[in-house]
């Protein structure tokens, strides 16, 4: 690292067709943020990079879905998701969206630099084609079975299931998102980045220079490369994008991975002028933190778009996480099984760092990881509240008790002082290399570590027991206390920002650099500390149990969705429809069949007559919610005799989703006997 003079960190630039969520707080921003943070504390030359993704056809489908137009979507979903990173202090320099001028422009010009190099091989093919929607069908707009692992409702540029990137005409049984229909082939031309032609420079840049990067992203890489790569299209038949900035290529957009990646160029260019720095400079390393379904295209696609345009460097780095579950069930958006971070900010207002904290210490680093609310719950009050917050809280009380909130002077150090403040250099250490390799869970716990040490070495010296009889002793451990607190400003201001500020304001600290992270003096004896207020409250079960439960309605709903209607019957003659004589009719008797759960005794004015019918609603009503109720009646079903009773009838009733029975009923201002026909 110290072969590089600035970093430029970039996060993924999440798709603006919806709001963002826990999983990509975990697999992307967390991680990215906590790393940009360090950087700046070690007083590094730091950039810190995101945007909107707002091209492609998960913009196109989900305007389609809203019925309004794509430029809506992503003017709404943007402004969503920028809000929830800012509140949650995701610390970007800058923020921007692929629809911004300077995007197109950027995006534009690398395309036609290395076209006009003769980067791009230009191929006519056929491609599929809604003939009802009169539409060439790219990526998302058709769905089928992935070849690779079988998944049935893979898209047509990749498997969300195995990962697997894909073309559309690899997939088996095509169909249109659009009308549903099974497309046919049309012809059209694209230009296509020729992957195949940079194999021997993939290995020799990745499999042979980069096998520090982490096994789960080298060994995609290694299995891409190995598989063999086939040339890309890098442009699509649609009517939103970037236009493809070349004579004859009416009604054609770049490909969405063409453009995205190049966003955080864009967006280096929107925050300075001096963007150049960051990406032409082999002094800047460059870092993207991504989700695993995103390693192909910013390990092999990306990189090969920058060397064929020839003036770019390329990633030092792709620390991608895996991916992060959701109470045993992977996160989806169109199941609306997630943990949302815009409702979060409503239901848990103040509590961004515990989200974070929690997202941390059960990264998916190095395989994928479950977000429990019970585990949200015990990681704040068992280490939160109990470790950290309580540390804190009991040295500043005891000093605003002991000293009226003066930092005391310490004595002659005991071996017990000297061994707790050489563990805090030792692990200042150790968590730097946990941090320097992308270790961000090991990172985390280690710097509890430090909190739990001086939990520890508070409980052990026990002051308010020992002020009694040592008092000159106290004001050493307790002088002690207040310098480990002063250090937990700096090791956990990567981790818990929002917490360190109101740290730091009970200490009268300004921000300190990392630098000073492990020193013994970062308070000096005199110096004035605040009354505290609490870090961090305790969540309780009802809070947690209200979360649980609207993921458990979540769960319910989507089933009932799921459970399909009955296929239409087959046809039948006017005639057989013609022998039924249904009525408009009212209960005007009802009871309980004795000795069965189902059965109902009704006794029903058909208008013609008064009769009896038994009918198995009586699970679903109580006799007397159902006497004066209208119905419809078959009056000329064949009597049956049931339990004793002789059922002259069968009135009609529909059924719920959920099984529960309607009655079928007629309007009011028709008159009982009236033919239902
Ligand atoms: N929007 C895919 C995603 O959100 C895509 C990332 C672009 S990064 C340049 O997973
Ligand atoms: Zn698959």
């Amino acid at each position: 690292m110290s072969d590089f003079k600035r970093t430029l960190i970039t996060s993924a630039l999440p798709y603006a067709n919806g709001p963002v969520h826990i999983g990509h707080l975990a697999g992307v921003y967390v991680p990215a943020d906590i790393y940009a943070r360090y950087l700046r504390l070690k007083g590094e030359e730091v950039l810190f990079i995101g945007g909107s993704d707002e091209h492609g056809v998960p913009i196109t489908l989900k305007a389609k879905k809203e019925g309004t137009t794509p430029q809506a979507i992503v003017d709404k979903y943007h402004g969503m998701i920028k809000d929830s990173f800012e509140k949650f202090g995701i610390s970007f320099d800058v923020y921007s969206r692929t629809s911004a001028k300077v995007h197109h422009e950027t995006a534009s010009e690398i395309f036609k630099t290395i076209y006009d190099k003769g980067g791009f091989t230009e191929q006519t093919t056929e491609q599929f084609f809604d003939e009802e929607a009169n539409q060439f069908l790219a990526d998302r707009y058709i769905t089928g079975t992935c070849p690779k692992c079988g998944f049935e409702k893979a898209y047509g540029d990749q498997c969300e299931s195995c990962g697997t990137s894909l073309n559309a005409t690899d997939l088996i049984n095509p169909k249109s998102m659009l009308s549903g229909n099974v497309p046919v082939m049309k012809e059209t031309k694209h230009w296509y980045l020729p992957l195949d032609q940079y194999e021997p420079w993939l290995k020799e840049w990745i499999l042979e220079g980069h096998r520090e990067w982490k096994p789960n992203v080298y060994g995609q890489c290694k299995s891409w490369i190995d598989g063999g790569l086939n040339p890309r299209a890098v442009t699509r038949d649609l009517d939103w994008g970037i236009p493809v900035p070349v004579a004859g290529a009416d009604g054609k957009v770049l490909y969405v991975w063409f453009d995205a990646p190049i966003g955080y160029i864009s967006a280096t260019k929107e925050l300075t002028p001096e963007w150049e720095k960051y990406w032409k400079d082999p002094e800047t390393r460059l870092l993207h933190f991504i989700g695993k379904d995103n390693i192909v295209f910013h390990c092999i696609i990306f990189p090969v778009i920058l060397k064929a345009e020839g003036s770019y460097i390329l990633p030092d780095n792709v620390p991608a996480n895996e991916f992060l579950n959701l109470e045993g069930d992977k996160i989806s958006t169109s199941r609306n099984w997630a943990v949302w971070l815009h409702e979060y900010l409503e239901e848990f207002p103040g509590k961004e760092d515990v989200l974070k904290y929690t997202l941390t210490a059960n990264a998916p680093e190095t395989k994928d990881n479950d977000f429990t609310w019970k585990d949200f719950q015990s990681r704040n009050n068992s280490e939160l509240v109990a470790i950290l917050g309580n540390f804190v809280n009991r040295v500043l009380v005891l000093t605003n008790k002991y000293y009226g909130g003066v930092v005391p002077v310490a004595g002659k150090l005991e071996l017990r002082d000297e061994e707790a403040l050489a563990t805090l250099v030792q692990l200042k250490s150790d968590i730097e290399k946990a941090l320097d390799t992308f270790h961000f869970r090991e990172a985390l716990r280690l710097t509890m570590e430090m909190a739990r040490l001086g939990n520890k070495y508070l409980a052990d010296m026990e002051p308010w027991i020992l002020v009694k009889t040592d008092p000159e002793r106290v004001k050493t451990i307790l002088h002690i206390c207040l310098q480990i607190t002063a250090n937990l400003t700096i090791a956990f201001e990567p981790f818990l920002p929002y917490t360190m500020n109101k740290l730091r304001f009970f200490l009268n600290l300004e921000k300190l650099q990392w630098s000073e992270l492990g020193r013994r003096d970062l308070l000096v004896a005199g110096d004035t500390v605040n009354t505290p207020e609490l870090l961090f409250e305790k969540i309780e079960d009802d809070a947690i149990q209200r979360q649980v439960d609207k993921l458990l309605a979540t769960k319910k709903s989507n089933e009932l969705e799921q459970a399909t209607l009955a296929p239409a019957k087959s046809h039948i003659e006017y005639d057989d429809f013609a022998k039924m004589d249904i009525r408009t009719g009212t209960i005007v008797a009802a009871e309980k069949v004795a000795k069965t759960k189902k059965l109902m005794k009704l006794t029903i004015n058909t208008g013609i007559d008064q009769r009896t019918v038994v009918s198995g609603i009586a699970e679903h009503y109580e006799p007397e919610q159902v006497i004066g109720q209208r119905v419809s009646i078959l009056v000329n079903l064949a009597p049956k005799n049931l339990k004793g009773i002789e059922s002259q009838g069968m009135i009609l009733m529909a059924e719920s989703k959920e099984g529960r029975l309607v009655f079928v009923v007629p309007g009011e201002e028709i008159n009982d006997g009236a033919e239902i026909k």
